[in-house]
């Protein structure tokens, strides 16, 4: 498929997923708006259209919590998703979740400054009404967006180094991955998890290529302890089974408080609370550099409850390259094995973009969604921040690589990095999202 017919049915995606207010993450899958793929379908619709863009993120700032947190899903009327409201119950017994719209109890990665600064850059691009959208949105997200940063600073920095926690592997937005393998060993579920009935098999081709019902049970556990408690932010990190510093997490974290900081000097906010995200910004990179592996020098989580640094290499060892910090040589070294035979440039992958598990490791799986699969997201976003930080022949590498895999049309949420099979849901939002902007 060229270019153009590329862009038309990326936008055509859009438009089907659109219930109006919001840009579902799928069509079957994921009927509701999910935190980080509401920033990147921001991305997305910026290109097309910028009074639309700027209305998803006021969708997704209406489910902000008052204690800042943005929860993970917005959920819209559909209820063809488990678990749902019901099971999550956050605002019967959270004070700080709002009634309406329903919402979920946890988080996902703080990518939203990046889908600020795209809105804002493309209404600026463009004049009168367009320009005034984004400067008023800017203004009204901008104190909401420092609150979310606040929100991750104050509650999830257990050690004070400012590794940024999560509490839930789907926090990470990496459910499965192997990085979770060990901290979700010791989730014991308990004998009282209420039962539950799971949603999403029926939806795509392939059982395996989603979680087992095993690792379903612990993600249900966690959330039934989180509701025991109120959902209360101190009181998860105080005694909740899973508690994991996660280097991904804690680089975008850096990432958006540098890029909110720079939106915040354009719109004149307050110079205090800019400069607040500049220290959160150099301490959480700083962490991030602290965790590589003396031996394989990639970067690695930290099992709190275990009080052990996890070693199981994934894309997420790569997160240095997102948040900056390394010097020349360093960066270079880093660059070299993620473009070497392990990585990008192992020889049986159909195209060259990081897959989420390196096909070398024992713990490959082609087809099972976290475990090996390339994800085209996980691509654009190492080439957005891969261009900022001036590794421009990568950056350019990886989408031009990125785009040949999805020239099928499916836009799929993932791929199979031996065959280029579209996995998991076709017609994916954030994958068309990151494909406009590219070809935009
Ligand atoms: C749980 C929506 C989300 C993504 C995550 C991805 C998957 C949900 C699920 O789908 O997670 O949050 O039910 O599997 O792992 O990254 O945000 O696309």
């Amino acid at each position: 498929m060229g270019s153009v017919a590329l862009a038309s049915g990326a936008a055509w995606v859009l438009a089907g997923n659109d219930t109006g207010t919001m840009v579902t993450a799928s069509p079957r899958l994921y009927p509701h708006m999910w935190s980080w793929d509401a920033a990147f379908i921001m991305v997305g619709l910026a290109q097309l259209d910028v009074d639309r863009a700027a209305r998803e993120m006021e969708t997704l700032l209406s489910g902000q919590w008052a204690d800042g947190m943005i929860p993970h899903i917005v959920f819209s009327e559909e209820n063809g998703y488990f678990p749902g409201p019901d099971r999550w119950q956050t605002a019967v017994v959270c004070e700080h979740a709002p009634a309406r719209p329903h919402t979920s109890g946890i988080c996902q990665p703080p990518v939203h400054a990046i889908a600020l600064r795209k809105i804002v850059d493309a209404g600026r691009r463009r004049s009168g009404a367009d320009r005034r959208r984004a400067e008023s949105l800017l203004h009204y997200s901008w104190p909401r967006l420092f609150a979310w940063q606040r929100w991750l600073a104050t509650y999830r920095d257990p050690l004070g180094t400012g590794l940024i926690a999560v509490t839930h592997g789907w926090e990470s937005g990496m459910d499965n991955s192997p990085r979770w393998d060990s901290a979700y060993a010791a989730v014991q579920p308990g004998a009282d998890l209420p039962p539950y009935v799971r949603k999403d098999l029926d939806k795509v081709g392939d059982e395996g290529e989603r979680p087992t019902d095993a690792e379903y049970d612990r993600y249900l556990w966690l959330i039934e302890e989180m509701r025991r408690v109120g959902y209360r932010p101190d009181e998860v990190v105080r005694t909740g089974s899973f508690l994991v510093g996660d280097v991904f997490m804690t680089a975008l974290f850096a990432l958006s408080c540098e890029v909110l900081a720079e939106l915040g000097e354009e719109g004149g906010q307050p110079e205090e609370q800019i400069a607040q995200l500049r220290r959160w910004a150099a301490r959480s990179r700083a962490a991030v550099l602290d965790t590589r592996d003396p031996v394989t020098g990639l970067a690695r989580d930290y099992d709190v409850r275990a009080g052990q640094w996890v070693s199981t290499p994934s894309i997420a060892g790569f997160a240095p390259l997102l948040c900056g910090g390394l010097d020349p040589q360093q960066q270079a070294e880093m660059l070299a094995v993620l473009e070497g035979p392990d990585w990008m440039g192992h020889p049986d992958l159909v195209v060259a973009t990081p897959p989420t598990v390196s096909p070398s490791s024992p713990h490959f799986m082609p087809k099972q969604y976290w475990r090996g699969p390339q994800w085209p997201v996980i691509s654009w976003l190492f080439s957005w921040a891969m261009r900022r930080g001036g590794m421009y022949d990568t950056a350019a590498d990886i989408r031009a690589e990125t785009l040949r895999l999805v020239s099928d049309g499916t836009f799929a949420e993932y791929y199979h990095p031996l065959t280029g099979a579209p996995l998991g849901s076709l017609s994916q939002s954030w994958t068309a999202a990151v494909v406009l902007d590219w070809l935009y």
